[in-house]
């Protein structure tokens, strides 16, 4: 028996987000496009019904139900299904049909998660999705970030989730080069001791690095496929035990191959290792 990092597949209930948006605003889509990437291997599928990326305008509470539970409740039957959201109350209505995971770029619902025996998700931001990306500064950024997730996993552990992951939030408050020392040094975040997902997929980053240059334009969306799975096969090899992407089936190959290269490595993922 193989063991190989979770896969998680990106599933987008908005009209904006940066890759998927306009997609999948049909409930009937989503549930389409869940069920497509759990057909693929999709070990859970992460639901979000507000875009997070730089400048998106933000979504009611009312609209963010409307958009997230169906589909959560049609998908959580059949997969692991996770809630994209910083609200509390999408979290919890989320949870009430099933989700089973709480991803939290705000890392502040701990206690939702806790309250709501869900597996939590803590991801490091610098700031809100309004200035994040307005020239970030860390004096040392994976130190930084490795202290705060220590400190929001440690706090979310405390108020009683018996599951905690850390994200190093890659693309939230960073340049293209403060993505690449994290990813450089994965390492150090692995060596706190939690389960780590990354998520790359399709970002800004690794269309400046497809088109010359870390300071300059990004190339398009559809031209960062190949920086997208080189990105998650190097994360997961450093040993992330999951990876946040769009393009599921191709990722979920290249994960069982990481499983073969490495059984010892896959074999420390235990139980949040998907076997084959
Ligand atoms: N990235 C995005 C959203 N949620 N959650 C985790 N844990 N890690 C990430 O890196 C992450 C995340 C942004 O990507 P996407 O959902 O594709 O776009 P948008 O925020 O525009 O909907």
């Amino acid at each position: 028996m193989v063991v190989r990092p979770l896969v998680m597949g990106v599933l987008n209930v908005t009209p904006d987000s940066f890759y998927d948006g306009g997609r999948y605003l049909d409930h009937r889509a989503a549930i389409a496009r869940g069920r497509e990437m759990i057909a693929e291997g999709a070990d859970i599928i992460d639901v979000g019904g507000e875009s997070t990326r730089p400048h998106a305008a933000p979504v009611s509470l009312a609209e963010e139900l409307s958009r997230v539970l169906v589909v959560v409740e049609a998908l959580s039957p059949e997969v692991r299904v996770s809630i994209d959201t910083t609200k509390k109350e999408v979290a919890r209505q989320a949870a009430a049909v099933g989700a089973q995971v709480l991803n939290d770029v705000s890392a502040s619902l701990g206690e939702v998660a806790a309250e709501e025996n869900m597996a939590y998700v803590a991801v490091h931001r610098k700031g809100t999705p309004v200035d994040m990306q307005d020239d970030p500064r860390y004096d040392d950024v994976v130190s930084e970030v490795c202290e705060y997730l220590a400190e929001r996993a440690e706090a979310a552990r405390a108020l009683g989730v018996s599951e905690v992951w850390v994200d190093p939030g890659i693309g939230f408050g960073k340049t293209a080069h403060h993505n690449l020392c994290l990813l450089a040094e994965l390492r150090s975040i692995v060596a706190l001791g939690f389960p780590v997902l990354v998520g790359t997929s399709r970002k800004a980053f690794l269309g400046r690095i497809s088109a010359g240059s870390v300071e300059g334009p990004a190339a398009p969306v559809s031209e960062r496929f190949e920086g997208s799975l080189a990105s998650a096969v190097f994360a997961m090899a450093e040993g992330a035990a999951g990876v946040r992407v769009h393009d599921v089936a191709v990722t979920v190959r290249a994960a069982a191959l990481v499983g073969d290269v490495n059984p010892q490595a896959a074999a420390t993922l235990g139980d949040r290792g998907a076997r084959r």
